[in-house]
C-alpha cells in the first residue's frame, strides 16, 4: 500500500512520472545511478526520525543507541571497503565534503590548485562561481591538447611557481585514471597537501578497476551515489590519520590534534548540524554491497562498456575526448558534428536518451551551449546492458545526432530506446 498515494495524490502521480521516466529512458548521466531496494527502504524509513548532532558515542541527544550502531556500521565498512584508516560518512554531499577539508586545512587566501572545470574539473576544486574560487586563492591546471590527459609538466611548474598549500586531483568530466602516484611527486616536492576527490570513480577504485588514491593522498573524498551506486551523500576517508603537526590549527596548548579530528569538527559542527541517519544507515548498506564479489563484477563491466561505446563512437567518427575511456565517462567533442552540446541534450531527450551538455577542454561555447556531451555508463550497466546494448545504444545517439531536428528520426529512435528498456526494467516493483 502506497501512503503517498494515500495522503498526497498529486505528489504520488509526480513520483510515479518519474518512476516511469527513469524505466522509459536510456539513463547516460555518469553521476547517476539506480540504487538497490534496500538502499531505497533505509533511505525512506524511520531512521530520518532521529536527531544526532556528534559522533557515535559523543552525541547531543539522548537515544542515539541505535543510529550509533548504524553509524558505526558504515564507518567499519567504508574503512574495509578502501582499506583505510578513517572514515567520515555524515558530509551530506560531496561539496560539503570537499568544504569540510577545505576548512580543516586552508585559510581564507590559501592557494589551492585544480583542474580547470572546463577541462573536466569539478565546481569545488577552485571555480570562481564556488566557494572554492571565491575564499582561497585559485591556480588551475589543465589537460594537454593533444592527449586530453592532465598535463603534468604544466602541473609540476604551476606548483612551483605558486607553491600551493593544496592540490586537488580528480575531476567529474575526466576519462582516463586519475594518476594520482605523478601527483603525489609533485605534492612532495612542494610540500603540498594532497586532496583526492574520487567522487566520480569511487565505486571503480573499490572495486579494483581504478588505481587507489590510499597510499598517496592525504584525504580522500567521495560521493556515494555516482559509481559506488549508494544514497545521494557524501564521504571524507584518510589512509593514515596523524598528528596535524602543519595543519592551519597549530596546536595552542595542550595536546596536538590528530588530523581525524580536525575533520569531524570541520564537519560537525563546523558545516554542518544533525547527520541524516536515514541515508547513513542506507550508505551501510551501500558499503555493504560493494564489498562483495558480484560489486566487482558490476565495476568492471561499467568500464567495458564504456570502452565499447568509446569504439564505436571513434568508428563513426566521433571526436573522443583523449581518444578513449579507462573509466565510466566518454566525453563527447561534437564540433565535427556540427551541433551544440545543448542542442544534442535536447535533441537526445526527446528521443528517450538522457545525456548532460558539458564543456570540452579548450572549448569556446560558453557553459551554457558547450561543444560537447558526456555520456556515462553505470546506470545502464545497473539493469545489465551490456555490449550489444552499448552499441546499439551508440546508434542511436548517432542517429539523433546528425538529424536532431527531424522529428520523424527523434521519434522512430524514441520508439527503440523504449522497447530497448522494457527488456531490461530496473525495479521489479514500484518503492513509493
Ligand atoms: N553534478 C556532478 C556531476 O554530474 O558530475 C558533480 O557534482
Amino acid at each position: 500500500m502506497s501512503y503517498i498515494k494515500k495522503v498526497d495524490p498529486e505528489l504520488y502521480e509526480i513520483i510515479n512520472r518519474e518512476q516511469n521516466r527513469e524505466h522509459d529512458t536510456l539513463e547516460l548521466i555518469a553521476s547517476e545511478n539506480f540504487t538497490s531496494p534496500a538502499i531505497l527502504e533505509a533511505a525512506g524509513g524511520i531512521m530520518t526520525n532521529k536527531y544526532a548532532e556528534g559522533y557515535p558515542g559523543k552525541r547531543y541527544y539522548g537515544g542515539c543507541i541505535h543510529v550509533d550502531e548504524a553509524e558505526n556500521l558504515a564507518i567499519d565498512r567504508l574503512k574495509k571497503l578502501f582499506g583505510v584508516e578513517y572514515a567520515n560518512v555524515q558530509p551530506h554531499s560531496g561539496s560539503q565534503a570537499n568544504m569540510a577539508v577545505f576548512m580543516t586545512f586552508l585559510n581564507p587566501g590559501d592557494t589551492i590548485m585544480g583542474l580547470e572545470l572546463s577541462h573536466g574539473g569539478h565546481l569545488t576544486h577552485g571555480s570562481a562561481v564556488n566557494f572554492s574560487g571565491q575564499l582561497y586563492n585559485s591556480i588551475s591546471y589543465h589537460v594537454d591538447k593533444e592527449t586530453g590527459r592532465v598535463n603534468f609538466d604544466e602541473v609540476r611548474s604551476l606548483a612551483q611557481e605558486h607553491k600551493p598549500k593544496m592540490i586537488i586531483c580528480g575531476g567529474s568530466a575526466y576519462p582516463r585514471y586519475v594518476e594520482f602516484d605523478k601527483f603525489y611527486e609533485v605534492a612532495r616536492e612542494i610540500g603540498a597537501f594532497l586532496m583526492a576527490d574520487i567522487a566520480h570513480p569511487s565505486g571503480l577504485v573499490a572495486a579494483g578497476v581504478h588505481p587507489s588514491p590510499v597510499p598517496y593522498c592525504d584525504v580522500i573524498t567521495s560521493t556515494t551515489h555516482k559509481t559506488l551506486r549508494g544514497p545521494r551523500g557524501g564521504i571524507i576517508m584518510m589512509g593514515k590519520d596523524r598528528e596535524n603537526t602543519w595543519g592551519k590549527i597549530a596546536p595552542k596548548s595542550g595536546r596536538t590534534k590528530m588530523i581525524s579530528e580536525l575533520l569531524d569538527s570541520s564537519v560537525m559542527p563546523g558545516m554542518q548540524g544533525g547527520p541524516l541517519m536515514h541515508i547513513i544507515s542506507a550508505k551501510a548498506i551501500a558499503f555493504g554491497e560493494a564489498i562483495k564479489d558480484e560489486f566487482k563484477l558490476y565495476a568492471k563491466k561499467i568500464v567495458d562498456n564504456a570502452k565499447v561505446m568509446a569504439q564505436e563512437f571513434i568508428e563513426m567518427d566521433y571526436d573522443i575526448v583523449s581518444g578513449g575511456t579507462d573509466t565510466h565517462v566518454v566525453l563527447m567533442d561534437l564540433s565535427n558534428k556540427g551541433i551544440s552540446g545543448k542542442a544534442a541534450e535536447k535533441a537526445l531527450e526527446k528521443a528517450g536518451i538522457t545525456v548532460n551538455k558539458n564543456m570540452v577542454p579548450f572549448d569556446q561555447r560558453s557553459p551554457f551551449i558547450t561543444s560537447g556531451i558526456r555520456v556515462g555508463t553505470p546506470a545502464i550497466t545497473t539493469r545489465n546492458m551490456g555490449s550489444n546494448e552499448m552499441k546499439k545504444i551508440a546508434s542511436f545517439i548517432n542517429t539523433v545526432v546528425t538529424d536532431a531536428d527531424n522529428d520523424d528520426t527523434i521519434q522512430n529512435v524514441k520508439s527503440q530506446v523504449k522497447e530497448l528498456c522494457d527488456s531490461f526494467p530496473i525495479y521489479e516493483e514500484s518503492y513509493h
